[in-house]
């Protein structure tokens, strides 16, 4: 049996809604099973809605106890009511009040949408369609109300009570065991910023003072003994805040700002109005549990949560479709503050390698969808790569084109002419139109067309008219050639033997910028004394793919010479990239060209590496499999790829083996120096387990000495787990003894035993299916922990290409398996494991029949989810 497509959502469809919903009283009392719900809606007609219109309020799952319009009981003749909608059809045409009591099971909510219960811990999760779960309601982001919630509960059991808002009053229930907190949230919101909170918690707080004079409590909740490892993250709120006020002048505009940590949530966090709620994975940090890239992670998105307050909360989203609205902007906002935290070029290579590892692929394959979609058929699904990350490019290449000026005032027209509405796309755009007077018509498109745009350039000396002439030809996969082009801002300089070359210019080239709107251009400089290498999408200006004949020489002159710390890093992986790609295709032996890049890296370690070590850790760092991957683009080997990215790594091993041994002395931190997570410590640890990964490869002996070395005196789980890392890519006793040694440590730490999950089931050995098989029958292992499943399945589907994609299926069929269970209990996690299989078209014969086959098992299951089944349709289909 085949499940039913899905119904689908048209963003051509949109209609204003019919009613509104000024003020929401809420009074909900908690119980583990039996949680009751009265809301008292104060509605009335839109008056750009239809007249006379039926009111059709949402609910998914619901049990309505009772229903009252203005106080008096509803006639079971005057309403309808399903799980899934309570419906007026005559309803008044003046303003009126219902008050809806509903009933619910939180501690049976396995899909972890609307309220359920996390360890003893009562929480919700409403974005996008969850507050339907918790009552009927208009449950679209272009109603917004103002709420007031009581929350009640036993009070032994559960003594924090936290809504959205400012504190209102709080006591005990007399004659009973519970008490009651009340919550008032002044900010008109839509559903999806609904939260409440209830349990035992510990508690870290501040107090902050924002620019406009208003005291702030800031805290920070997390499960009872854990305190101590809040401290970072309430240290990032308090970064956020500031940053926040210095950058965009933006203030925070309650009297208090909570982060809570719960262990089981669907994804990394959610910016509910005054009331963060987070995966715990994205709070607690310790230097004895967490890494380097966990401290980073974290304060990126205590950032990212934090600024939705104004990019996404105070100004929202009309409809679903303008989703990027609110993230693009948002994830570029954290950007820049993690940017201005630590170091830019680092930071801004680390973007790009999450876009091309996940944008890209995305990008290229079934599921491809422009930055702002058409049509949904589930729109958890749409909170994808394409939205977030591509849609932060789209308001960088706006900054890029107009000035850091313009952008600043631009943005504070859009903030001030939008706040409290729920916006869209054009609103934004419109913003950056008033403040510049320029036409952005064009470059909306970016928003509109899917697909990766590919750039090839050429470029042409003549050594006696001294000029340098580019020519540009923009295309992208699947447009027509009558496809209007986009508008790509193109940074952009020419650097010489010795460096960047001061004196050429171009008339068409402004602030180092060159903007590339016609489907071919070109540019010329002048007073161009030798022949340059050009160095292009400085910063990676634009999100595409670029082509040019650059020979390794050349970009090897940008590693040493270029001032854009960006291309010089991209120079290094180009290089790298054509050896590896060269070598699959059998065209070459690849060795004189390793030869040269090693050659090169060490000249580079040589003059620089102690300088920034950071930068030199990711110049070490070769493309991973996924990004030569994408580089082949059609008929992937990904046992191939891994041969021919181990080769490189051991010949890079073995020509800088004195050195790195030589380098991971010198960035050693002197016994006896305190952990800090800072950028610079960071970047030291970096290094030094970069070239530990080079070391064991050419030398798996040396490998294994060090490893184990390094994780006997490790004061920090960076080190670790890095020596662990290393170590699974080396089969042998030693290996499990390690392995079984830091299970043992960290029996008791479900964040730590994650990485244990995902290291393992990472490693690119034949044997890999079947340990994630046993795995998952480990008593830390639980299918009811998104954290777990993501470790192991997730970490198995998207980061072990050769073992996914064994050539006999038996990957794929692992996933399935995991997919089609958890899709009874969780939907929205199941269909995010099946993103493994975003790109099985690109893959060689044998495995895309088995990959095709294992999806089409799927698409036949009886019974699939929404997102499931949206997902293997657009899979198969797309
Ligand atoms: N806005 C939430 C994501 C909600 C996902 C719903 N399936 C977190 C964030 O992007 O900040
Ligand atoms: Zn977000």
């Amino acid at each position: 049996m085949r499940t039913e497509t899905p119904p689908t959502v048209r963003l051509d469809d949109y209609r204003p809604s019919d009613h509104l919903i000024d003020r929401v009283e809420l009074d909900i009392r908690l119980d583990p099973h039996d949680t009751r719900v009265t809301a008292r809606l104060a509605l009335r007609p839109n008056p750009a809605g239809r007249p006379g219109a039926p009111l059709i309020l949402d609910g998914d799952d619901l049990r309505l106890v009772a229903v009252a319009l203005d106080g008096q009981p509803l006639a079971p003749a005057a309403f309808r009511v399903a799980p899934s909608a309570l419906t007026i059809p005559a309803p008044p045409q003046e303003p009126f009040t219902l008050t809806i009591e509903t009933c619910l099971d939180p501690t049976a909510n396995t899909r972890l949408m609307g309220l359920y219960r996390s360890n003893g811990v009562y929480c919700t999760q409403c974005e996008a369609d969850g507050f339907r779960r918790i009552t009927y309601f208009l449950d679209r982001p272009d109603v917004m109300s103002v709420y007031t919630t009581r929350i009640e509960a036993q009070g032994r059991e559960t003594p924090v009570l936290l809504g959205n808002g400012n504190p209102v009053e709080a006591g005990p229930v007399e004659g009973s065991d519970r008490h009651y907190a009340v919550w008032h949230d002044p900010h008109p919101k839509p559903a999806y910023l609904f939260a409440l909170v209830g349990g035992r918690l510990d508690r870290v707080a501040k107090s902050f003072t924002t620019m406009e004079g208003r005291a702030v409590e800031l805290a920070v909740y997390v499960e009872p003994g854990k305190a101590a490892r809040a401290d970072y993250a309430l240290a990032a709120v308090e970064r956020s805040m500031l940053w926040d006020e210095q950058v965009f002048g933006r203030a925070y505009d309650l009297d208090v700002f909570n982060v809570v940590a719960v262990s089981d949530f669907n994804m990394g966090a959610m910016e509910n109005k005054g009331l963060n709620i987070f995966n715990d994975k994205y709070v607690l940090a310790s230097p004895e549990t967490a890494t380097d890239a966990d401290y980073a992670a974290i304060e990126a998105i205590i950032a990212h949560e934090y600024f939705h307050n104004w990019s996404g909360n105070r100004v929202t989203c009309r409809d679903w479709f303008q989703l990027c609205l609110k993230e693009g902007l948002t994830v570029f906002r954290d950007q820049e503050f993690s940017s201005d935290m630590r170091s830019r070029d680092v930071h801004r290579i680390g973007e790009v390698r999450t876009l091309r590892a996940r944008q890209f692929p995305e990008d290229a394959g079934p599921l491809a969808h422009p930055v702002r979609p058409t049509q949904y058929a589930e729109i958890n699904n749409f909170y994808t790569a394409t939205v977030y990350e591509k849609g932060a490019e789209i308001v960088r290449m706006l900054r890029t084109l107009i000035g850091e000026a313009d952008f600043r005032a631009g943005m504070d027209r859009y903030f001030s002419d939008n706040d409290g509405t729920a916006a869209t796309v054009e609103d934004f755009l419109r913003a950056f139109e008033a403040v510049t007077g320029r036409d952005l018509s064009r470059f909306a498109a970016w928003y509109e067309r899917p697909g990766t745009p590919r750039v090839a350039v050429s470029g042409t000396y003549d050594a006696i008219a001294k000029t340098y002439r580019l020519a540009f030809r923009q295309t992208r996969p699947g447009a027509g050639a009558d496809a209007p082009p986009l508008v790509i801002p193109i940074r952009l300089g020419l650097v010489g033997a010795e460096g960047p070359m001061q004196g050429p210019a171009s008339a068409r080239v402004s602030r180092g910028v060159f903007v590339l709107e016609a489907a071919e251009d070109s540019l010329t400089f002048e007073n161009v004394e030798a022949e340059p290498v050009p160095s292009l999408f400085r910063g990676f200006s634009a999100p595409v793919r670029v082509d040019i004949a650059l020979d390794d020489a050349a970009r090897l002159t940008l590693l040493r010479c270029d001032e854009d710390g960006f291309n010089r890093w991209e120079a290094a992986q180009r290089v790298a990239l054509r050896i590896m790609t060269a070598a699959i295709r059998g065209e070459a032996e690849g060795g004189p060209g390793a030869e040269a890049l090693a050659a090169a890296l060490g000249r580079f370690l040589d003059a620089e590496a102690l300088r920034d070590p950071a930068f030199a850790a990711l110049v070490l760092s070769l493309p991973s499999e996924g990004d030569l991957a994408d580089e082949i683009g059609a008929e992937i080997d990904p046992d191939a790829i891994f041969r021919a990215r181990l080769d490189l790594r051991r010949s890079l091993g073995a020509h800088l083996g004195e050195r790195l041994h030589a380098l991971r002395a010198a960035v050693e931190e002197p016994a006896g120096t305190p952990f800090s997570p800072d950028a610079t410590s960071a970047g030291r640890r970096a290094l030094r387990n970069a070239a530990l990964d080079l070391i064991a490869a050419a030398d798996p002996e040396a490998g294994t000495r060090l490893a184990r070395a390094q994780i006997a005196a490790a004061t920090n789980m960076t080190d670790r787990l890095a020596g662990l890392a290393t170590l699974a890519l080396l089969p042998g006793e030693i290996r499990e003894a390690e392995l079984a040694a830091f299970a043992e440590r960290y029996a008791d730490e479900p964040l730590v035993l994650d990485k244990w999950f995902a290291i393992q089931a990472a490693i690119p050995e034949a044997g890999t299916v079947e340990r994630v098989r046993r795995l998952q029958s480990h008593p830390a292992f639980a299918m009811t922990n998104p954290n777990r499943v993501r470790s192991l399945l997730g970490s198995f589907g998207l980061a072990n290409p050769t073992q996914f994609n064994r050539v006999d299926g038996a990957g794929y069929a692992l996933v399935a398996e995991t997919v089609l269970t958890l899709d009874r209990t969780n939907p929205q996690v199941a269909a995010r494991l099946m993103t493994a299989f975003g790109s099985w078209r690109r893959l060689e014969g044998g495995r895309r029949d088995a990959a095709e086959a294992a999806l089409r098992r799927i698409r036949a299951t009886a019974g699939l989810s929404r997102d499931v089944a949206d997902i293997v349709g657009r899979s198969l289909d797309g």
